[in-house]
C-alpha cells in the first residue's frame, strides 16, 4: 500500500468513472500517492470534483489541451500547490467522430491536424511543462492503441496519431533521461468508455478481443491501473521509452 507514499501526480484525462485516467487514480491512491487532476471544460467539472474527492485529490482547474493558456494554468496551479511533481498521466485523445467510422481515405486535413494535436502533440505540450515541475526525476505515462501498430477497423487517423504519440514516446524519453525523468505508454485493449463509444462497431470489438486474446477476455480499469502503478512508481525505475501492452495479450495474436 505504500508503495507511492510521497509521490504527487498530475492526472489529465478524467471524464467519468469508466475513465482509464480514473483507473490509474484510483490505483495510484491505493498505493499512497496524492493526486492532483484537471478536467476540460464546466460539464466535466461537475463529474472530476466529486471523483477528486473520492481519492483525497486535488483540482487544480480546467485544461483544453487545444489552448496552450490553460495547459499553463494548470501547471501554474500544480507548482503552487506542490512545488513540484513526480509523475503526470496523460490520458486524452480526440477524433470527429463521424470520422471514426467508415474508410481512413476519408479523413479531412481539418480532422488530421486536431487529432494530432490533441492526442498526440499534447503529451509533449505536457511534458514540456512537467519536465519544470519534475526537479527529483519523474515518470510520464500516456495511453496508447493496437491501432497505432495495425490497421484496426474504424480507428482510422487516431491509429495514425497514436502511432506518432508512441514515437513520441521514445523521443521524449531520449530528451528527459539525464534528467532522470522516465518516458512511457501503456496500450490498453478496449474497454468501454466515453471516448471508446465513438468509434464504430466497438462492441464487435470487444467481442473480437474476448474470444481471440490469449486471456480469453478483455480488460478492466483496475488491471491498467494497476500497470500504470508500476510504471509512475520507483518498481519501473530502470524503465523509460517502453510502450507496454496491457491488452490480455492481444498483441501476439492479430
Ligand atoms: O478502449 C479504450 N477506451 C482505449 C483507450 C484503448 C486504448 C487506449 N485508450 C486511450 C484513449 O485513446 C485516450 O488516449 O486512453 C485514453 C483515455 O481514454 P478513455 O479513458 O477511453 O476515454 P474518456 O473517458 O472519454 O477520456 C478521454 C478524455 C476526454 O473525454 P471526452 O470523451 O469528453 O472526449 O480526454 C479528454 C476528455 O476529458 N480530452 C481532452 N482533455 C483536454 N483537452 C481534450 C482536450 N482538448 N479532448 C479530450
Amino acid at each position: 500500500p505504500g508503495l507511492m507514499r510521497g509521490k504527487r501526480g498530475l492526472i489529465m484525462g478524467v471524464a467519468n468513472n469508466r475513465s482509464i485516467a480514473w483507473g490509474i487514480a484510483k490505483a495510484c491512491h491505493n498505493h499512497g500517492a496524492d493526486l492532483a487532476f484537471t478536467y476540460q471544460g464546466d460539464a466535466l467539472k461537475k463529474r472530476v470534483e466529486p471523483l477528486a474527492e473520492e481519492v483525497d485529490g486535488i483540482v487544480v482547474g480546467h485544461c483544453d489541451v487545444s489552448e496552450p493558456a490553460t495547459i499553463d494554468a494548470a501547471f501554474q496551479a500544480v507548482e503552487a500547490a506542490w512545488g513540484s511533481l513526480d509523475f503526470v498521466v496523460h490520458a486524452i485523445a480526440f477524433s470527429d467522430k463521424d470520422q471514426l467510422d467508415g474508410r481512413y481515405i476519408d479523413t479531412t486535413e481539418d480532422n488530421f491536424v486536431k487529432t494530432m494535436l490533441i492526442s498526440c502533440y499534447s503529451f509533449t505540450a505536457i511534458a514540456q511543462r512537467a519536465e519544470k515541475l519534475m526537479t527529483n526525476g519523474g515518470s510520464m505515462l500516456t495511453l496508447t492503441y493496437y491501432g497505432a501498430e495495425k490497421w484496426m477497423p474504424h480507428y482510422n487517423v487516431m491509429g495514425l496519431a497514436k502511432a506518432a504519440l508512441e514515437s513520441s514516446v521514445r523521443y521524449l524519453a531520449a530528451d528527459l533521461g539525464q534528467k532522470n525523468i522516465r518516458v512511457n505508454a501503456i496500450s490498453a485493449g478496449p474497454i468501454k468508455t466515453l471516448a471508446a463509444s465513438g468509434i464504430g462497431d466497438f462492441r464487435y470489438i470487444l467481442k473480437w478481443n474476448e474470444y481471440n486474446t490469449p486471456l480469453r477476455r478483455n480488460v478492466s480499469l483496475d488491471e491498467v491501473g494497476d500497470s500504470a502503478a508500476y510504471f509512475l512508481s520507483d518498481l519501473s525505475r530502470g524503465v523509460t521509452g517502453e510502450i507496454h501492452h496491457v491488452d490480455a495479450g492481444y498483441h501476439v495474436v492479430g
